[in-house]
């Protein structure tokens, strides 16, 4: 008889199109045992549910079942993609006061039932949201994490990769501040193979201009956009589930971190089971810094706006 795996949970709040497609490629890659699905349109939930067990024949042992905010109590990590999904023309930040107000009550119902997981936070704008959360739940900042800028990081290296012939999974490079329009890439410390990139000043102005709009060309070809998230929510899920220590450039709390402090935003961090066990403090130029700080900035004024 096989050895029983150690029971792990993952409950997905909000089973769109980004919340679907991540709980199927956690399904996929038999991330946990046991697998929840919740949206406030509970028939989705259910019919996601049972096409998904419909294809356990063919992957591996997982309990997949549409739940309740009760199923939230033995889970080791919480998904929430719940919310309003950019639209066309629409920025993240547009989406700020529709998505705070839908995390208020889907926070109050997480925590009433679990003391002890990890909150992941994908809906947008994610930093904003993922501040929200942490506030909102009283859970230690480790324990709230926001996709932050893994997507846009890893936008970048798959940029980087086509443009040298490179495999992206080759090629060390990093978007940090926010996950939208004034983040910035550290071109500064961008590598393979310990070496520097080989690119032009207009090839690396493209291929920034590239990752940044990435969301909006793909918004504009098909509305929206999921898949590439959906791997990138289930990489911080492995290494918290697996206790890896894996550097992400996930969004967290950060405080006096390349001069700013009090605020959720992508950086480099250590994550383990966890959560985010530390930061990685790295080396800035001076343009780097300044665009980090602004991009900061411009995520302070967000969360005053909450409160107005
Ligand atoms: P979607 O397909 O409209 O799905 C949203 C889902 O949330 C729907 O099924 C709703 O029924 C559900 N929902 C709404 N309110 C509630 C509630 N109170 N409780 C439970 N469920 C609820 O949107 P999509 O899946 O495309 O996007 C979801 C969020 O992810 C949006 O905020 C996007 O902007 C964001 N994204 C974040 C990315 C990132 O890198 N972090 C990337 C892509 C999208």
């Amino acid at each position: 008889m096989q050895k029983k795996d150690k029971k792990t949970r993952v409950v997905v709040i909000g089973i769109g199109a980004v919340g679907s497609t991540t709980a199927y490629t956690l399904l996929l890659r038999e991330r946990m045992t046991e697998l929840v699905l919740i949206d406030y349109n509970k028939q989705k939930a259910v019919g996601d549910a049972l096409d998904m067990n419909h294809g356990l024949p063919f992957t591996g042992k997982t309990k997949v079942w549409a739940g309740d905010y009760e199923d939230c109590a033995e889970a080791d990590i919480v998904i929430i993609a719940a919310g309003a999904a950019q639209k066309q023309g629409e920025t993240r930040l547009d989406l700020l006061k529709k998505n705070v107000m839908i995390f208020d009550s889907i926070i109050e119902n997480v925590t009433k039932y679990n003391k002890h997981g990890i909150l992941l936070i994908a809906s947008n704008p994610v930093d904003i949201m993922s501040y929200f959360s942490w506030k909102k739940s009283g859970f230690p900042k480790n324990r709230v994490i926001g996709s932050g800028t893994l997507l846009d990081s890893s936008r970048f290296k798959y940029l980087i990769g086509e443009k040298m012939n490179v495999d992206p999974r080759s090629i060390h490079a990093k978007i940090i501040g926010e996950h939208g329009d004034s983040e910035v890439p550290v071109w500064s410390l961008a590598n393979f193979a310990g070496m520097p990139l080989s690119l032009t000043e207009d090839d690396k102005k493209e291929i920034f201009e590239n990752t940044r709009d990435a969301a909006y060309q793909i918004i504009q070809a098909k509305g929206s956009t999921y898949y590439a998230i959906a791997l990138a929510l289930d990489r911080i899920c492995t290494a918290i589930l697996r206790d890896e220590s894996a550097v992400l450039n996930v969004s967290t709390y950060i405080d006096d971190y390349q001069g700013v402090s009090d605020v959720y935003i992508g950086i480099p961090c250590i994550v383990d089971q966890s959560g985010v066990r530390e930061v990685v403090p790295i080396s800035l130029t001076e343009e780097e810094q300044g665009n980090f700080q602004q991009s900061a900035q411009k995520m302070k004024e967000q969360i005053e706006k909450i409160n107005e």
